[in-house]
């Protein structure tokens, strides 16, 4: 039976945000993240404000049309009587000796983290960085080294320095491409020799929906999101020419959110629906990637009468320093439909999608697809010919842990040889140059989506719910003992 190869990077995938907690410890200042309430699978989550002017206090909900009515003169901020996951998470702060010995012993050789941005810079803008942050990080890496793990970086996964969107408006202002490259700048002189793999912003393209979460912004419209898209291009792309320029071990990715479309019917309208939809994901990879603005989005930017701020050099730059790979997180299919569906609803990111008949879902819509790591990897793969790397997959779910402290997620191993088995057609039978592979949220952690503890995608349970209640205690789940087992047999044994 066919096996990866011996380098293949196994692993698992995390985010400051929704594991690291010590929101407020070692320096840290907050972030937009630290301002978002949980929700659930029916609740959205919201943004806490306050006017300074009034002492009024409320919130609004994070999602695009809401956050466009963001009331004027109100501030981002904590507030007491409010609960935020962020701000203790599943406290890898406090943790990470214990939870990168867990790495250790499944064997795994990678794991992905993202930087606090505001742990590094508390402001985003000052003028000096954190010692302390940097230290902490040091510490993390050290202790990687030990096990033989490779750590991917994530710098910016879902949250942004909170003053950047306070004084400058989050990512619609050009200004904060130099303060992000300065903090790239930084960490990736301090931690040279320790961290080759870089990626510049999780899910790039979530920003459309979700603003506050990609950018840090609040009053978004069309013109703005294209704009802050752009920044991001052009930040991205001076971070892989820095990159290129301090060490040729250097390694910079995209990190795009995909998940393949599949058009419900045969009925032509529904193709057209499935490409088009498409096209939404694949603008943000056709840039950062590919290197160059797609014809189908600057038509659309002319009809709708969309005025990029793109200075002089810039497409050239987007040209020449395109990422070095493509990496991104993909949890299942979607498929989309122009006829009226009763049974609709799937995933949580896009509108229209509706249930697969052939496919089934957890209890937040999500699917599983059994097909779908091979076609997204051979989608991807013919339209960049750069490596890939799958930095998220998984299964959310209600685990329950017994007195013994043991897990018993049959369904999670099942979704996990599915994936797995997908994932090694792509590389054996179709040659696809695959980097490696982290399962997301191997550690349990908060989501981003609901901001809940009860949709838990780990290998490693974490004593914790969703009022903040729990020991943080950790306990292995059966799927700890087979991805171990998966990873000792270089993904041949899937049984
Ligand atoms: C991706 C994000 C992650 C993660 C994951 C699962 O979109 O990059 O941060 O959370 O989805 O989603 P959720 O947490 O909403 O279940």
């Amino acid at each position: 039976m066919a096996k990866f190869p011996k380098d293949f990077l196994w692993g698992l995938a995390t985010a400051a945000n929704q594991y690291e907690g010590g929101w407020n410890e070692g320096g840290k200042g907050p972030n937009t993240s630290d301002v978002l309430t949980n929700g659930s699978h029916t609740v959205p989550r919201r943004v806490t404000w306050k006017n300074p002017e009034t002492g009024e206090t409320g919130s609004v909900t994070m999602t695009f049309g809401p956050m466009m009515k963001f009331l004027k003169g109100a501030v981002p901020t904590v507030l007491e009587n409010e609960y935020y996951p962020s701000h203790i998470a599943t406290d890898f702060y406090h943790h990470y000796k214990e939870d990168i010995a867990l790495m250790g012993e499944m064997g795994l050789r990678t794991f992905r983290l993202s930087m606090n941005w505001a742990r590094i810079f508390p402001n985003g803008d000052d003028a000096e960085p954190n010692e302390e942050g940097l230290k902490f990080y040091d510490n993390v890496f050290d202790e990687c080294k030990k096990y033989g793990i490779e750590p991917l970086v994530t710098l910016s996964h879902y949250e942004t320095p909170l003053n950047l969107t306070i004084k400058y408006g989050g990512w619609k202002d050009r200004r904060l491409i130099d303060f992000f490259v300065k903090y790239a700048e930084t960490v990736m002189k301090r931690y040279l020799g320790k961290v080759k793999y870089y990626l510049t912003f999780n899910e790039i393209n979530v920003m459309d929906m979700m603003p506050w979460m990609g950018g840090g912004i609040m009053d978004a419209s069309p013109n703005v999101l294209a704009n802050a898209a752009h920044y991001q291009f052009v930040a991205s792309a001076k971070v892989v020419k820095l990159a290129h320029e301090l060490s040729p071990e250097l390694r910079i990715g995209q990190m795009l959110a995909y998940g393949p479309i599949y058009a419900y019917t045969c009925d032509p309208e529904d193709q057209l629906k499935a490409l088009t939809t498409m096209h939404g994901s694949l603008f943000y990879s056709d840039v950062q990637t590919g290197g160059y603005y797609p014809p189908y989005r600057l038509k659309q930017y002319e009809r709708d009468g969309i005025v990029l701020d793109c200075q002089e050099g810039e497409m050239e730059l987007l040209r020449d320093y395109s990422a070095d790979f493509l990496s991104f997180s993909c949890y299942g299919s979607n498929t989309m439909t122009t006829h009226e569906i009763k049974d609709g609803g799937a995933g949580n990111m896009f509108a229209g999608a509706v249930k697969n008949p052939y496919l089934e879902t957890n209890a937040w819509g999500w699917a599983t697809d059994p097909q779908v790591l091979r076609i997204a990897l051979n989608q991807l793969y013919d339209r960049y010919r750069k490596p890939l790397w799958i930095v998220e997959n998984g299964i959310g779910w209600n685990d329950v842990k017994e007195e013994d402290g043991s897990v018993h997620d049959d369904y999670r191993i099942d979704y996990l040889r599915k994936n797995i088995s997908s994932m090694r057609d792509a590389v054996v039978l179709d040659g696809i140059p695959l980097m490696g592979y982290t399962m997301w949220g191997g550690i349990d952690l908060v989501s981003a989506g609901t901001g809940e503890m009860r949709k838990r995608y780990g290998f490693v349970y974490v004593d914790r719910d969703d009022e903040g209640k729990g020991t943080l205690a950790r306990s292995r789940k059966d799927s700890f003992y087979y991805y171990k087992k998966v990873i000792a047999s270089d993904g041949e044994d899937l049984d």
